[in-house]
């Protein structure tokens, strides 16, 4: 990891320096060499303390994962979303299972939509139930909805609709679930049309607060604005982080809070305007494109795609410690006991894929 810090820092120049056509677009060939990942071969290392974090080796958990956007811990292994349409279950010992999705609405896979984001149940092991984000098509126009699926112990099946109409695009979908009892939170894009994300009245550039009986109407379930494409979702206690892709640059990381405006396309970044909420954290100058985020008392961990690295960023200080800045774009991270997972993304069209690409790895961090 070490040895590509010089590569890695002239790449992140490149990548500063170049103009930044899409958010998550790689302009600059990655970090990543195309060639298999090989700490299986590597003698145990101790772990590198770095800013209070005891980070171990990265280890390859699952391989030939197909364009995965999110992934969510089961009892025997996990579950994970891929764009296509499919989601695959991989067992503890990294075996994939790819399983179609019955949907009465066809998953349309373009630019940044999909099949994205995915919530279970938290009694998922017995009811089989969970909450998907998924982009679809509607009288020729590009469309999000979220749907609830059941595994039936052979395939996912839609057994209900929980919000349709998002509206959507080639890019700025949103697409993070989080499911937290009988709410679901969910991120939504601007859809290419900034100011829509200030409109009251439209489901985007949204953060919305489902109830998961579906009660109420889509408009009430606004629970903040101002967002240009939020991509992480992550309830630490009372605290929910949000991240989001800033339009060139100025990616944020928000603390959400009921009625409030985030500013998106008033302000960006660190600028301020009365009655606009400025980022928890934002990354300057240079892209990011942070996707999924995990959180503990002390850290908010962030995946990032067009950065190439997974980081912690320390709740109080915000300073940043990189984790993992070689396996190319990743896209989201979960927290489980010691350890971080972690999916890359470079089978989207927009990475430099190896041929065991993409992956869930796994790193120690305590
Ligand atoms: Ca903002």
């Amino acid at each position: 990891m070490m040895k590509r810090s010089a590569l890695f820092l002239s790449l992140l120049f490149l990548i500063g320096c170049a103009p930044q056509p899409a958010d998550e677009e790689m302009t600059e060939p990655q970090s990543n060499d195309g060639q298999p990942v090989e700490e299986s071969q590597s003698p145990v290392e101790e772990p590198t303390e770095k800013n209070g974090l005891a980070i171990g080796e990265v280890e390859s958990i699952s391989q030939k994962l197909n364009s995965p956007w999110s992934i969510a811990k089961v009892s025997d292994g996990w579950l994970v979303s891929e764009r296509g349409g499919t989601i695959s279950r991989v067992s503890d010992q990294g075996t994939v299972t790819r399983h179609e999705v019955d949907l009465t609405k066809e998953v349309l896979e373009v630019g940044e939509g999909g099949l994205l984001g995915i919530a279970l149940s938290e009694d998922f092991d017995d009811t089989g139930k969970l909450f998907a984000y998924h982009t679809y098509e509607a009288s020729g126009q590009v469309k999000n909805r979220v749907v609830e699926l059941t595994w039936n112990g052979e395939r996912f099946e839609e057994t209900g609709v929980l919000i349709e109409g998002i509206p959507g695009a080639r890019f700025h979908n949103g697409g993070r679930l989080l499911l937290d009892g009988e709410v679901i939170w969910v991120t939504t894009g601007d859809a290419l049309v900034p100011n829509l994300a200030q409109d009251e009245t439209s489901l985007a550039g949204k953060i919305l607060r489902i109830p998961v009986s579906g009660e109420g109407t889509p408009t009430e379930w606004i629970y903040s604005r101002g967002h240009r494409n939020p991509q992480g979702l992550v309830l630490v206690g009372e605290t929910l982080y949000a991240s989001e892709h800033g339009d060139t640059g100025h990616d944020e990381v928000n603390v959400i809070r009921e009625g409030q405006n985030y500013g998106w396309p008033l302000i960006e970044g660190d600028q301020t305007k009365e009655g606009l909420v400025i980022p928890w954290f934002e990354v300057g100058e240079t892209s990011w494109a942070p996707s999924g985020i995990a959180a503990d008392e002390e850290y908010v961990y962030m995946a990032t795609l067009r950065h190439n690295q997974l980081v912690a960023i320390n709740r109080q200080s915000k300073e940043v410690t990189t984790l993992v800045e070689d396996v190319g774009r990743i896209r989201d991270v979960w927290l489980e006991e010691d350890s971080l997972y972690f999916i890359s993304n470079n089978t989207d069209g927009r990475g430099n894929p190896s041929s065991e690409d993409d992956q869930l790895y796994r790193l120690t961090i305590r």
